[in-house]
């Protein structure tokens, strides 16, 4: 069967990138670019409506949101990376899978201010300064376990977050000690070495303003 990924390097796309080889699946890795107009054209907005990545397909069937995807790849190719329905363990797997774009909304609005309004006028060092307070907060209710007992998708959406987050905030402790256990994946790394160039992030930490 066909799994083609359509990816940006530093994206939600690791995401699934990290997924599918968790899963040792055999895929085509599509790179694509934020800064031309490939992701808004017919043929992609097919794939994703609102043009963003990732986008994956799988047998001839086009599937888009993270979240949706690694449901969907655990479902079908990996039960061990998912917690069955009916199970106890259920509500805090479907709860940590979800919560990954919790902490992913208050990056989106950090990359925003810091990355993509390139204007200083056009950012805000109040909203800079608010999201990456939420950001920690939100962090605090991340630990050193893996979300639901074993290792699942939930981790790998929630792991790519806290990597993420490292960028803009001084982790808490315990959500250090849980991306110290992600970084130790072999599968996690191997997605790393296929993410492909810096696409976003080129600092290591981006601080809030001071104020
Ligand atoms: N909830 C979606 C969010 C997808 C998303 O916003 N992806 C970003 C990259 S992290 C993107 O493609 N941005 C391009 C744009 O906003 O035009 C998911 O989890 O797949």
């Amino acid at each position: 069967m066909t799994i083609r990924l359509w990816h940006v390097a530093q994206s939600r796309s690791f995401r699934v990138l990290w997924a599918l080889e968790e899963i040792g699946a055999a895929y085509e890795l599509i790179h694509c670019s934020f800064f031309d107009r490939s992701l808004r054209e017919d043929a992609y907005l097919a794939r994703s409506p609102a043009g963003r990545v990732p986008a994956v397909e799988i047998g001839g069937q086009t599937i888009c949101e993270s979240g949706a995807i690694l449901l969907y790849l655990a479902d079908r190719f990996a039960p061990h990376l998912r917690v069955a329905e009916g199970a106890r363990e259920r509500a805090a797997f479907l709860q940590a899978l979800h919560y990954a774009e919790t902490l992913a909304a208050h990056l989106a609005n950090l990359t925003q201010h810091h990355i993509v309004l390139r204007e200083p006028s056009m950012r805000s060092p109040t909203v800079m300064r608010l999201e990456a307070r939420r950001l920690e907060n939100a962090l605090r209710a991340v630990g050193p376990d893996w979300a639901a007992g074993a290792f699942s998708v939930a981790d790998i959406a929630l792991g790519y977050a806290v990597h993420m987050a490292q960028r803009f905030v001084a982790l808490p402790e315990p959500a250090a000690v849980y991306l110290g256990a992600v970084h130790e994946r072999e599968a996690f790394q191997r997605a790393l070495a296929k993410d492909g160039p810096a696409q976003i992030y080129t600092q290591d930490f981006y601080p809030p303003p001071e104020g």
